[in-house]
């Protein structure tokens, strides 16, 4: 029997805009991805969150959901425009009541709202001005924190800042794969610079609110590793790239060395002094991990290395790799690189092409899935990693971004057209991991 300690906190995780839908309801205003879909040609089967889950106007059912699954604690996301529908300024009260029922009902369950802020729909009146790669932005971003958190003080005390600032500005702004869908290293460079002082002006306005409020930030957290031997230094830059890049300017107040000068060299409004505000801004650290990251390296010396398909058989519907060592591997790398901080589990499961079957979705890939991470997990808090909780990565199948409809992350079943909701195996499993702490 895997027994986890009696205080870990289990949940699940969401993010506004793949579930809410309602997305020009009650007043609320646009955000790059409404933008970014309608679009048309952007995404799979040009699927829209105008819908998604309809979780706007069913939340109630939802929180008995989670309820069910015996989870302690829920991770969801606060759409910006929803609340400030300029992105500052006017606040629509009614899209900041949404969140205080939520919460409530989430409280009357006896479930622990854990809220991040920004999930990756930024409002497009501040995309119109520039958005991530402008400065103001931090001070836009402080402004929505401050007004959501003075609202929802009393009832959320566990706050993330961003969602992955890796995908915001490799996906984004580098690849342009996602919202706003720019193809540009320039305005990446400009992104990260940008995402980790609004993190850190976002930190200290809530503990100035709330100096009892744990706040951290949520990262796309994956090792690193070359694909052969001649490919060690593209792996190390590829790990400052992605995962130092975030880590080390809030643990340590610094850029990665290696890649410092080449920051900098590509964004000239990176000042000494913002690495003051940035340095010690998180009580816990959120990591996102669903597989690891194979590189090659390349000619061109920006970024210096190229992120490979894998060659494993072992893959889910997403065709990302299944490498559940890469779990403990990661815990352990952040316990001696970065002072054993706090460390939750933010997001971590797995696309699978479910089907129902006499109205059953019987989905033991993806149980064995999670058995197998959260056996590597287990491992890593034996060895003293200061793992304090796990947040499966979907409550229910949502709108997975550039992907749509077509993904299924769920341990809920999501019956698109009549908006059923029918908790499969992996729901029923989890259950019982929740409320036993553990699972033989
Ligand atoms: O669906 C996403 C989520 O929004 C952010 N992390 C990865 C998930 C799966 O791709």
């Amino acid at each position: 029997m895997i027994s986890f300690p009696k205080d870990f906190i289990w949940g699940t995780a969401t993010a506004a805009y793949q579930i809410e839908g309602a997305w020009n309801e009650d007043g609320k205003g646009p955000s790059i991805w409404d933008e970014f879909t309608h679009r048309g040609g952007t995404i799979a089967h040009n699927d829209t969150g105008d819908v998604a889950c309809d979780h706007y106007h069913r939340y109630k059912d939802d929180v008995k959901l989670i309820k069910k699954l015996n989870c302690t604690a829920y991770r969801f996301s606060i759409s910006w425009p929803r609340v400030l529908p300029e992105g500052r300024g006017g606040v629509n009260q009614k899209g900041l009541d949404f969140y205080q029922r939520l919460t409530d009902e989430l409280l009357a369950h006896h479930i622990q709202p854990c809220a991040t802020l920004y999930h990756w729909d930024l409002p497009l009146a501040l995309e119109k001005e520039g958005g991530w790669t402008r400065r103001f932005i931090a001070d836009a971003f402080e402004e929505y924190t401050s007004t959501v958190v003075a609202a929802l003080k009393d009832k959320v005390k566990f706050w993330m800042t961003l969602n992955e600032p890796l995908i915001i500005y490799g996906a984004g702004y580098f690849a342009g794969v996602h919202a706003p869908g720019y193809k540009s290293l320039l305005k990446s460079m400009k992104v990260i610079h940008n995402l980790l002082l609004s993190h850190a002006k976002s930190y200290h306005c809530i503990k100035s609110i709330d100096p009892q409020a744990k706040v951290g930030i949520v990262n796309a957290s994956s090792p690193v590793v070359g694909e052969s031997e001649k490919d060690a230094h593209a792996a190390k830059l590829a790990e400052a790239f992605t995962q130092r890049i975030f880590l080390d300017p809030i643990f340590k107040g610094t850029y990665p060395a290696l890649i410092d000068r080449r920051l900098r060299f590509l964004n000239w409004d990176i000042k000494d002094e913002d690495f003051k505000i940035m340095k010690n801004t998180a009580d816990f650290l959120g990591i996102n991990n669903y597989t690891r990251m194979v590189v090659k390296k390349t000619l061109l010396p920006l970024p210096g290395f190229a992120i490979q398909q894998t060659k494993s058989k072992n893959v889910t519907a997403m065709g990302w790799e299944i490498y559940p060592e890469g779990l403990y591997n990661l815990c352990t790398w952040i316990r001696d690189e970065y002072g054993n901080p706090p460390v939750y589990v933010t997001e971590n499961g797995a696309a699978f092409d479910d089907a129902i079957n006499k109205g059953e979705i019987i989905d033991t890939q993806r149980i064995d899935f999670l058995k197998s991470y959260l056996s590597s997990l287990y491992k890593a808090i034996q060895e003293g990693c200061n793992v304090k909780g796990y947040f499966v990565w979907s409550l229910m199948d949502n709108f997975e971004w550039a992907e749509g409809y077509a993904k299924r992350f769920g341990i809920v079943y999501l019956d698109y057209p009549t908006q059923k909701r029918i908790i499969k195996q992996s729901g029923r499993w989890y259950a019982e991991v929740c409320k036993r702490h553990g699972f033989e």
